[in-house]
Protein backbone atom coordinates (compact mmCIF):
# COMPACT_ATOMS: atom_id res chain seq x y z
CA UNK A 1 0.00 0.00 0.00
CA UNK A 2 1.22 3.27 -0.17
CA UNK A 3 -0.78 5.23 1.85
CA UNK A 4 -3.65 5.24 4.86
CA UNK A 5 -5.40 7.94 6.92
CA UNK A 6 -3.97 7.56 10.20
CA UNK A 7 -4.62 10.50 11.95
CA UNK A 8 -2.88 12.77 15.07
CA UNK A 9 -5.00 15.06 17.23
CA UNK A 10 -4.51 18.19 14.64
CA UNK A 11 -4.59 16.29 11.61
CA UNK A 12 -8.02 14.88 12.64
CA UNK A 13 -8.93 18.52 13.59
CA UNK A 14 -7.83 19.57 9.56
CA UNK A 15 -9.79 16.51 8.76
CA UNK A 16 -6.64 15.90 6.59
CA UNK A 17 -4.49 12.61 7.15
CA UNK A 18 -1.35 11.44 7.15
CA UNK A 19 -0.80 8.11 4.48
CA UNK A 20 1.08 5.24 6.11
CA UNK A 21 -0.20 2.37 4.74
CA UNK A 22 -3.24 0.16 4.22
CA UNK A 23 -6.10 0.11 4.58
CA UNK A 24 -5.87 4.44 3.61
CA UNK A 25 -8.41 5.68 5.92
CA UNK A 26 -8.58 3.75 9.67
CA UNK A 27 -10.86 5.93 11.89
CA UNK A 28 -14.42 4.74 9.87
CA UNK A 29 -15.40 2.06 7.16
CA UNK A 30 -15.45 2.58 3.36
CA UNK A 31 -16.04 0.44 0.57
CA UNK A 32 -16.95 0.25 -3.04
CA UNK A 33 -14.25 3.05 -4.13
CA UNK A 34 -14.65 5.43 -7.06
CA UNK A 35 -11.88 7.85 -7.83
CA UNK A 36 -11.97 10.47 -10.58
CA UNK A 37 -8.98 12.76 -11.24
CA UNK A 38 -9.60 16.91 -11.53
CA UNK A 39 -7.69 19.24 -11.64
CA UNK A 40 -4.72 17.62 -10.37
CA UNK A 41 -6.56 16.13 -7.38
CA UNK A 42 -7.74 12.45 -7.02
CA UNK A 43 -11.43 12.48 -5.67
CA UNK A 44 -12.47 9.34 -3.91
CA UNK A 45 -15.87 8.68 -3.15
CA UNK A 46 -16.82 5.89 -0.97
CA UNK A 47 -19.63 3.80 0.44
CA UNK A 48 -19.95 4.36 4.15
CA UNK A 49 -20.16 1.07 6.30
CA UNK A 50 -21.85 1.66 9.01
CA UNK A 51 -22.96 -2.03 10.45
CA UNK A 52 -22.10 -2.00 14.24
CA UNK A 53 -20.26 -5.48 15.50
CA UNK A 54 -21.66 -8.25 16.02
CA UNK A 55 -24.25 -7.24 13.13
CA UNK A 56 -23.55 -8.88 9.76
CA UNK A 57 -25.31 -6.86 6.74
CA UNK A 58 -24.85 -4.14 4.93
CA UNK A 59 -25.86 -0.94 6.80
CA UNK A 60 -25.34 1.81 4.24
CA UNK A 61 -26.71 5.51 4.39
CA UNK A 62 -24.59 8.08 3.21
CA UNK A 63 -21.64 8.51 0.94
CA UNK A 64 -18.16 9.71 1.64
CA UNK A 65 -15.57 12.03 -0.26
CA UNK A 66 -11.97 12.15 0.28
CA UNK A 67 -9.76 14.15 -1.78
CA UNK A 68 -5.74 14.37 -2.26
CA UNK A 69 -2.95 16.19 -4.47
CA UNK A 70 -0.15 13.34 -3.51
CA UNK A 71 -2.04 10.07 -2.80
CA UNK A 72 -0.31 10.33 0.60
CA UNK A 73 -2.47 13.41 2.88
CA UNK A 74 -5.93 13.08 2.01
CA UNK A 75 -8.48 15.42 3.42
CA UNK A 76 -12.03 14.04 4.51
CA UNK A 77 -14.80 16.55 2.99
CA UNK A 78 -18.44 16.22 4.77
CA UNK A 79 -20.37 13.60 3.16
CA UNK A 80 -21.82 15.03 0.11
CA UNK A 81 -25.05 12.81 -0.52
CA UNK A 82 -27.13 10.41 1.76
CA UNK A 83 -29.95 8.11 0.26
CA UNK A 84 -32.74 10.92 1.21
CA UNK A 85 -31.03 13.37 -1.15
CA UNK A 86 -33.48 10.51 -3.39
CA UNK A 87 -36.83 11.16 -2.48
CA UNK A 88 -37.78 7.71 -4.60
CA UNK A 89 -35.19 5.76 -2.98
CA UNK A 90 -35.66 3.51 0.29
CA UNK A 91 -31.83 3.01 1.29
CA UNK A 92 -28.69 1.17 0.85
CA UNK A 93 -26.26 3.59 -0.38
CA UNK A 94 -24.11 0.94 -2.47
CA UNK A 95 -21.50 1.50 -5.09
CA UNK A 96 -21.00 5.05 -7.02
CA UNK A 97 -18.59 6.64 -9.62
CA UNK A 98 -18.51 10.07 -10.48
CA UNK A 99 -17.57 11.58 -13.37
CA UNK A 100 -17.63 15.16 -15.19
CA UNK A 101 -19.07 16.75 -18.01
CA UNK A 102 -19.18 20.41 -19.39
CA UNK A 103 -18.18 21.54 -15.49
CA UNK A 104 -20.99 19.78 -13.93
CA UNK A 105 -20.38 16.53 -11.76
CA UNK A 106 -22.43 13.37 -12.17
CA UNK A 107 -22.67 10.81 -9.33
CA UNK A 108 -24.04 7.70 -10.50
CA UNK A 109 -25.18 5.57 -7.45
CA UNK A 110 -27.14 2.60 -6.83
CA UNK A 111 -30.06 2.61 -4.03
CA UNK A 112 -32.81 0.70 -2.64
CA UNK A 113 -35.71 1.98 -4.76
CA UNK A 114 -38.70 2.90 -2.11
CA UNK A 115 -41.43 1.74 -5.01
CA UNK A 116 -40.14 -0.87 -7.54
CA UNK A 117 -39.37 -4.00 -6.40
CA UNK A 118 -35.47 -3.90 -6.10
CA UNK A 119 -32.38 -1.77 -6.41
CA UNK A 120 -32.07 1.44 -8.84
CA UNK A 121 -29.70 3.67 -9.99
CA UNK A 122 -29.68 7.09 -9.50
CA UNK A 123 -27.57 10.08 -10.68
CA UNK A 124 -26.64 13.31 -8.20
CA UNK A 125 -25.49 16.45 -9.76
CA UNK A 126 -22.82 19.02 -8.18
CA UNK A 127 -21.36 22.64 -9.81
CA UNK A 128 -18.18 20.59 -7.19
CA UNK A 129 -16.58 17.60 -6.90
CA UNK A 130 -17.12 17.87 -3.44
CA UNK A 131 -20.94 18.48 -3.47
CA UNK A 132 -23.13 18.55 -1.88
CA UNK A 133 -25.05 16.30 -4.95
CA UNK A 134 -28.63 16.88 -5.52
CA UNK A 135 -30.78 14.32 -7.55
CA UNK A 136 -30.41 14.94 -10.98
CA UNK A 137 -33.91 13.75 -12.10
CA UNK A 138 -36.16 13.42 -9.71
CA UNK A 139 -36.48 9.52 -10.63
CA UNK A 140 -34.49 6.44 -11.20
CA UNK A 141 -32.09 5.98 -14.17
CA UNK A 142 -32.58 2.45 -14.20
CA UNK A 143 -34.89 0.42 -12.52
CA UNK A 144 -35.72 -3.50 -12.15
CA UNK A 145 -38.29 -3.25 -14.23
CA UNK A 146 -36.03 -2.51 -17.32
CA UNK A 147 -33.39 -5.40 -16.87
CA UNK A 148 -34.96 -8.61 -17.42
CA UNK A 149 -31.78 -10.49 -18.10
CA UNK A 150 -31.89 -12.08 -14.38
CA UNK A 151 -34.57 -12.45 -11.97
CA UNK A 152 -33.17 -11.44 -8.79
CA UNK A 153 -33.96 -7.49 -7.70
CA UNK A 154 -29.94 -6.51 -7.00
CA UNK A 155 -28.57 -7.01 -10.64
CA UNK A 156 -28.66 -3.06 -11.24
CA UNK A 157 -26.18 -1.96 -9.03
CA UNK A 158 -22.50 -0.94 -9.37
CA UNK A 159 -22.75 1.65 -11.81
CA UNK A 160 -19.37 2.10 -13.82
CA UNK A 161 -19.15 5.36 -16.50
CA UNK A 162 -17.18 7.03 -18.97
CA UNK A 163 -17.53 9.91 -21.82
CA UNK A 164 -15.22 8.14 -24.69
CA UNK A 165 -13.01 10.54 -26.91
CA UNK A 166 -15.60 11.62 -29.59
CA UNK A 167 -17.97 12.39 -26.55
CA UNK A 168 -20.48 9.68 -26.11
CA UNK A 169 -21.07 8.24 -22.59
CA UNK A 170 -22.03 5.28 -21.82
CA UNK A 171 -22.96 3.71 -18.48
CA UNK A 172 -22.18 0.27 -17.32
CA UNK A 173 -23.39 -1.99 -14.26
CA UNK A 174 -24.98 -5.08 -12.57
CA UNK A 175 -24.67 -7.86 -10.49
CA UNK A 176 -25.00 -11.65 -12.60
CA UNK A 177 -25.32 -9.50 -15.39
CA UNK A 178 -22.96 -6.78 -17.14
CA UNK A 179 -25.38 -4.37 -18.67
CA UNK A 180 -24.08 -1.15 -20.67
CA UNK A 181 -26.18 1.48 -22.71
CA UNK A 182 -25.60 4.99 -23.77
CA UNK A 183 -26.07 7.95 -22.00
CA UNK A 184 -27.39 11.32 -23.75
CA UNK A 185 -24.90 14.59 -23.55
CA UNK A 186 -27.11 15.87 -20.37
CA UNK A 187 -25.76 12.23 -18.75
CA UNK A 188 -29.55 11.77 -16.85
CA UNK A 189 -31.01 10.15 -19.72
CA UNK A 190 -30.41 6.80 -21.42
CA UNK A 191 -29.84 7.46 -25.09
CA UNK A 192 -30.43 3.64 -26.85
CA UNK A 193 -31.26 0.16 -25.49
CA UNK A 194 -29.56 -1.85 -22.71
CA UNK A 195 -27.47 -4.34 -24.10
CA UNK A 196 -25.14 -6.76 -22.11
CA UNK A 197 -22.16 -7.50 -22.54
CA UNK A 198 -20.87 -11.13 -21.90
CA UNK A 199 -17.94 -11.55 -19.61
CA UNK A 200 -16.83 -15.44 -17.57
CA UNK A 201 -17.34 -15.39 -14.46
CA UNK A 202 -18.92 -12.44 -14.15
CA UNK A 203 -20.49 -11.14 -10.27
CA UNK A 204 -20.46 -7.60 -10.36
CA UNK A 205 -18.58 -4.09 -9.66
CA UNK A 206 -17.70 -3.11 -13.70
CA UNK A 207 -15.16 -0.79 -13.52
CA UNK A 208 -13.83 0.96 -17.41
CA UNK A 209 -11.00 2.50 -17.95
CA UNK A 210 -9.47 3.61 -21.33
CA UNK A 211 -5.36 3.99 -22.03
CA UNK A 212 -3.71 3.80 -24.76
CA UNK A 213 -6.64 2.99 -27.57
CA UNK A 214 -7.54 -0.02 -24.93
CA UNK A 215 -11.09 -0.10 -23.54
CA UNK A 216 -10.09 -2.52 -19.97
CA UNK A 217 -13.49 -4.03 -18.26
CA UNK A 218 -12.41 -5.08 -14.61
CA UNK A 219 -14.68 -6.84 -12.54
CA UNK A 220 -15.58 -8.62 -9.40
CA UNK A 221 -15.57 -12.64 -10.21
CA UNK A 222 -17.14 -15.19 -8.44
CA UNK A 223 -17.31 -15.37 -4.39
CA UNK A 224 -15.76 -14.67 -2.61
CA UNK A 225 -14.72 -12.08 -4.89
CA UNK A 226 -11.46 -11.44 -6.92
CA UNK A 227 -11.32 -8.65 -9.53
CA UNK A 228 -11.05 -10.47 -13.38
CA UNK A 229 -10.46 -8.03 -16.62
CA UNK A 230 -10.94 -7.88 -20.49
CA UNK A 231 -9.79 -5.86 -22.81
CA UNK A 232 -11.38 -4.75 -26.20
CA UNK A 233 -9.91 -2.48 -28.73
CA UNK A 234 -13.60 -1.06 -29.18
CA UNK A 235 -16.12 0.10 -26.28
CA UNK A 236 -18.86 -2.37 -28.14
CA UNK A 237 -16.66 -5.66 -27.58
CA UNK A 238 -15.15 -8.27 -28.47
CA UNK A 239 -13.80 -8.11 -24.68
CA UNK A 240 -10.70 -10.25 -24.31
CA UNK A 241 -10.80 -12.14 -20.91
CA UNK A 242 -7.58 -11.49 -19.51
CA UNK A 243 -7.65 -13.15 -15.84
CA UNK A 244 -7.39 -12.16 -12.64
CA UNK A 245 -6.02 -8.61 -11.78
CA UNK A 246 -6.25 -8.84 -7.96
CA UNK A 247 -7.37 -12.41 -5.61
CA UNK A 248 -9.67 -12.04 -2.74
CA UNK A 249 -8.93 -9.18 -0.51
CA UNK A 250 -8.14 -10.10 3.38
CA UNK A 251 -11.50 -10.84 5.10
CA UNK A 252 -13.97 -9.41 3.10
CA UNK A 253 -16.30 -11.53 0.53
CA UNK A 254 -16.42 -8.63 -1.74
CA UNK A 255 -13.71 -6.62 -3.76
CA UNK A 256 -14.35 -3.86 -5.64
CA UNK A 257 -11.93 -1.72 -7.78
CA UNK A 258 -11.32 1.80 -8.54
CA UNK A 259 -8.41 2.13 -11.80
CA UNK A 260 -7.22 5.31 -12.70
CA UNK A 261 -3.91 7.22 -14.12
CA UNK A 262 -2.33 10.48 -11.25
CA UNK A 263 0.89 11.94 -11.95
CA UNK A 264 2.67 9.39 -13.93
CA UNK A 265 1.71 6.59 -11.99
CA UNK A 266 -1.35 4.11 -11.98
CA UNK A 267 -3.61 2.93 -8.99
CA UNK A 268 -5.45 0.28 -8.00
CA UNK A 269 -8.22 1.21 -5.48
CA UNK A 270 -10.21 -1.38 -3.36
CA UNK A 271 -11.33 -2.54 -0.22
CA UNK A 272 -10.99 -5.33 1.75
CA UNK A 273 -12.15 -6.51 5.28
CA UNK A 274 -8.73 -6.02 7.49
CA UNK A 275 -8.63 -3.01 9.35
CA UNK A 276 -8.95 -4.24 12.83
CA UNK A 277 -10.94 -6.94 14.59
CA UNK A 278 -14.39 -5.62 14.43
CA UNK A 279 -13.35 -5.66 9.88
CA UNK A 280 -15.26 -8.10 7.90
CA UNK A 281 -17.48 -8.13 4.82
CA UNK A 282 -19.87 -5.55 6.71
CA UNK A 283 -17.10 -3.47 7.57
CA UNK A 284 -14.90 -3.00 4.58
CA UNK A 285 -12.00 -0.35 4.35
CA UNK A 286 -10.48 1.06 1.23
CA UNK A 287 -6.78 0.31 0.20
CA UNK A 288 -4.52 1.37 -2.90
CA UNK A 289 -2.10 -0.04 -4.22
CA UNK A 290 0.34 0.22 -7.12
CA UNK A 291 -0.52 -0.89 -10.30
CA UNK A 292 1.67 -1.83 -13.35
CA UNK A 293 0.95 -2.46 -16.87
CA UNK A 294 2.61 -4.98 -19.27
CA UNK A 295 4.17 -3.48 -23.07
CA UNK A 296 1.55 -4.85 -24.47
CA UNK A 297 -1.22 -3.13 -22.61
CA UNK A 298 -1.94 -6.07 -19.92
CA UNK A 299 -2.20 -5.55 -16.55
CA UNK A 300 0.32 -7.13 -14.14
CA UNK A 301 -1.56 -8.96 -11.00
CA UNK A 302 -1.47 -6.61 -7.83
CA UNK A 303 -0.15 -7.57 -4.67
CA UNK A 304 -2.01 -6.37 -2.02
CA UNK A 305 0.70 -4.58 0.17
CA UNK A 306 -0.24 -3.32 4.23
CA UNK A 307 2.85 -0.33 4.13
O1 LIG B 1 -21.47 -2.38 -0.84
C1 LIG B 1 -22.59 -3.06 -1.31
C2 LIG B 1 -22.25 -3.99 -2.44
O2 LIG B 1 -21.23 -4.89 -2.05
C3 LIG B 1 -21.69 -3.32 -3.67
O3 LIG B 1 -22.64 -2.69 -4.46
C4 LIG B 1 -21.00 -4.47 -4.32
O4 LIG B 1 -20.10 -4.11 -5.33
C5 LIG B 1 -20.32 -5.10 -3.14
O5 LIG B 1 -19.12 -4.45 -2.84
Amino acid sequence: GICSLQMNAQEKKDSTFIANGNPIIQHEYTADPGAMVYHDTVYLYTGHDEAKPPHEGYVMHEWLCFSTTDMVHWTEHPSPMNTKDFAWAKDDAWASQVIERNGKFYWYVAVEHGTIHGKAIGVGVSDKPTGPFKDARGSALITNDMTKATNISWDDIDPTVIIDDDGQAYLIWGNTKCYYAKLKENMTELDGPIQIIDLPTYTEAPWIHKRNGWYYLSYATQFPEKIAYAMSRSINGPWQYKGILNEIAGNSNTNHQAIIDFKGKSYFIYHNGGINTNGGSFRRSVCIDYLFYNKDGTMKRVVMTTE
